[in-house]
């Protein structure tokens, strides 16, 4: 039977992913690991991207991990995790194996999949394996020391987007890797965040039981690369969810559903404020990018709104 997903059934499971990890206090990605994890009542198999996730949770000789768990390259954990599947299936066809309902999942950041892994995540969802992938997306390469991706945010001082006298942070907005994703026609896909727990344990467990490939983008906040305070991390997130920079939607079967729609949509500036990498553009001649971001996220709304019937 199901585990109900209260915080007291919750907290009676071991933590698939185990304490004594080295990854940063405050960190996002264990705590969506933890919170994913635990909404499974089935066995995992998990394969991890390169980054930070992997590094913080692996250092030779030791491991966080409960569960099978496998590492290859930086841009091919759908590829790897696709091969497993492939591999459990075949061995239980065999007879060499019983089946279990074993869930196939793979982590990677947003530079291991918006980036350097996409084409290995869109030919492993093509294929239609059956399997989950969850990318953490804090918006930049962090475990090299916080370089700009395809994720990061419009105006975001990164080391490869640096503010200072030639450019004001990084030039382009965020790629849309979720409709990217949507646009495969794969039966389950979905944007969530940890500040919204129960929300994001409930699309972890209609994405594994989907019966095909799934994808999860999940924000993830990096208080070293965003520069914010380590207990700040939770309501943080909640305010990328507030003021529609991070909208929490799915799309099940081609159908695009709203999962919350903010009561009082807040400025964008909220968001931005709170965090160090944004501090330049409250500068009176860097102003109007606020101006330009909020645009941004209006029209990235309105058209959220109108794929999912709200408008
Ligand atoms: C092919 C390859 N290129 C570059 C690297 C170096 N590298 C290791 S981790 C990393 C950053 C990963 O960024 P992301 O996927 O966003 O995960 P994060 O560290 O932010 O959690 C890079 C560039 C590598 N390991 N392999
Ligand atoms: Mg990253």
């Amino acid at each position: 039977m199901a585990t109900k997903l209260t915080p007291k059934e919750l907290a009676k499971q071991e933590d698939r992913l185990s304490p004594g990890h080295r990854l940063c206090a405050g960190c996002g990605a264990p705590i969506i690991v933890r919170q994913m994890l635990a909404a499974i009542d089935e066995p995992v198999v998990l394969a991890n991207a390169t980054g930070c996730l992997e590094v913080g949770t692996t250092i030779y000789p030791y491991t966080a991990w409960r569960v099978p768990w496998i590492h290859n390259a930086f841009e091919n954990a759908a590829a790897t995790i696709s091969g497993v599947e492939a591999a459990y299936r075949s061995l239980v066809r065999q007879g060499k194996i019983k089946e279990q309902n074993v869930k196939f999942i793979a982590f990677g950041g947003d530079g291991g999949t918006y980036d350097i892994g996409l084409q290995s995540l869109s030919g492993a969802v093509e294929r239609g394996h059956r399997f989950l992938y969850v990318c953490y997306d804090n918006g930049a390469y962090m475990n090299t020391g916080i370089q700009r991706s395809s994720a990061t945010p419009y105006g975001a001082n990164t080391t490869t987007s640096p503010v200072g006298s030639v450019i004001p942070g990084k030039q382009q907005f965020r790629k849309d890797l979720t409709a990217i994703m949507a646009a495969h026609g794969m039966p389950y896909v979905a944007q969530a965040a940890p500040s919204q727990w129960r929300d994001l344990m409930k699309k972890t467990r209609a994405a594994v039981s989907c019966g095909g490939p799934a994808f999860m983008n999940v924000i993830a906040s990096c208080n070293r690369g965003w520069r914010h305070g380590t207990d700040e991390t939770i309501e943080i997130t909640q305010l990328a969810v507030d003021t529609c920079y991070w909208p929490l939607y799915e799309v099940v079967d081609g159908e695009w559903r709203l999962s919350y729609k903010p009561k009082d949509k807040r400025p964008i500036e909220e968001w931005l404020k709170r965090q160090g990498r944004f501090r330049h553009l409250f500068r009176p001649e860097n102003r109007h990018m606020i101006d330009e971001f909020q645009a941004e996220v209006d029209r990235s709304w309105a058209r959220l709104l109108e794929r999912c019937g709200e408008a």
